[in-house]
């Protein structure tokens, strides 16, 4: 490794930003808080997102099949889409990702990433909306893509329109070494974010010309980054178009990973060579110019750690919120928030697991997602009743120890 790139690896990380790059002025961080949504608990929260329809929904997914609707702060009795007939659910496997077409209102639109029955392979699948009832109907499935995934480890699973217009489908690596690594086999969808055009709504999909491998036969073409190891949630600014991915880390430290707006993709984000400035299997491996380090990151002494990505804030109110990238660990508790400033990344815990939302005043609890709508933020935290077996949520999933409650909260900032 050169000198230059691990120059650039130190500067771009939260604990030397200051030191390599004149900072603009300070930060001014707010405090946050946790407000309940609803007082209703749920099974396995995997999504919180919305339609863009104008409704003001919120829908939850649950990793078992199941997707509800929050309505004007109450939960709807039945379930907007049921497909536990389809969904193996198991460890980190289940229903995992969701999200709704651009142009849904007209279209009824929606899509999907689950692991399948009896293989656990990936699956993305486009459904449809009833338009006079809003129901997701479950018998329109149709199918994307797959692929063989046949650990249980390892899913990714976020799906996300960019400001392109095309969907983003992130894909953990499996969990399993080989060679190449799934992350790093070029012909393969694990361990990527992947990028494919589904507007046309009839057929499948198409790959967008401009995907950086569309020419390249040894790439499939749909692979819009790679190096990938366990992308458990990435977002888009909604104002900029800004990328950010929360990739989970092996046993030493977590990152988040970014990518700017206009990006021509290609990007190699490292697995498993690299994660963040620390080298994992770098045997045979030269090339680490080629790699493109994480914009933040945290190391770990304890194994216990799972960084959740989150979303950027965007909002007219609060001026300390605006543009802060709020991040989470999951089984740690604490809410982490990342802002650009100036060319400097700064990053800051808000809420520590001392302060955070705890009306039991227990002390196990982790934090599985985010969701965001408009100008608000949500997170879920799961309080366990026994602290033995706090596993990482996307390692054991939470089949292992008993939970007292699995909240929707929002974020929200003291004045
Ligand atoms: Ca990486």
């Amino acid at each position: 490794m050169t000198q230059r790139f691990l120059f650039a690896l130190v500067c771009a990380g939260i604990i030397s930003a200051r030191g390599c790059l004149v900072a603009a002025e300070p930060i001014d961080w707010p405090t946050l808080d946790l407000v309940p949504v609803v007082t209703n608990s749920f099974s396995e929260p995997t999504t919180i997102t919305h339609a863009g329809d104008g409704t003001g929904r919120l829908f939850i997914e649950e990793q078992v099949g199941l997707i509800w609707v929050i309505q004007s702060n109450s939960v709807l009795p039945q379930p907007f889409l049921d497909i536990r007939d389809r969904v193996l659910s198991e460890y980190e496997r289940g229903l995992l990702g969701l999200a709704f077409a651009p142009d849904y209102k007209s279209t009824g639109h929606f899509y999907v990433f689950y692991t399948r029955r009896p293989d656990g392979a990936l699956v993305v699948s486009r459904f449809l909306a009833q338009t006079n009832t809003g129901e997701g109907l479950s018998d329109t499935e149709q199918l994307l893509l797959t692929n063989s995934h046949p650990f249980a480890r390892h899913n990714g699973g976020q799906l996300a329109f960019g400001p392109d217009g095309f969907l983003y489908i992130g894909t953990g690596d499996n969990g399993a070494l080989g060679i190449p690594h799934p992350a790093q086999d070029p012909r393969g969808f694990l361990g990527k974010l992947l990028r494919i055009d589904v507007r046309g709504g009839t057929t499948s999909y198409a790959v967008p010309l401009d995907n950086p491998f569309v020419t390249d036969p040894n790439y499939a073409p749909e692979i819009w980054a790679l190096g990938l190891r366990n992308p458990w949630r990435f977002s888009f600014d909604r104002l900029t178009g800004d990328l950010y991915i929360g990739d989970v880390g092996e046993s030493v430290v977590e990152e988040i990973d970014y990518q700017a707006a206009g990006s021509p993709g290609g990007q190699n984000y490292g697995w498993p060579m690299m994660e963040a400035i620390h080298s994992v299997f770098t045997e045979g491996f030269t090339n680490f110019q080629s790699l493109t380090p994480p914009v933040a990151w945290y190391f770990h002494s304890f194994s216990l750690a799972a960084v959740t990505g989150g979303y950027i804030y965007r909002g007219p109110v609060e001026p300390r919120m605006d543009g802060i990238y709020f991040y989470a660990d999951s089984p740690n508790g604490w809410v982490r928030a990342l802002k650009r400033n100036g060319l400097a990344w700064e990053d800051q815990v808000l809420l520590s697991p001392g302060t955070i939302y705890n009306p039991n005043n227990l002390t196990n609890r982790y934090i599985s997602t985010f969701g965001r709508m408009k100008a608000a933020v949500f997170i879920w935290l799961t309080i366990l009743g026994d602290k033995s077996t706090s596993f990482v949520i996307r390692e054991r999933f939470g089949r292992q120890h008993s939970r007292l409650r699995v909240e929707l909260l929002k974020l929200e900032w003291r004045p």
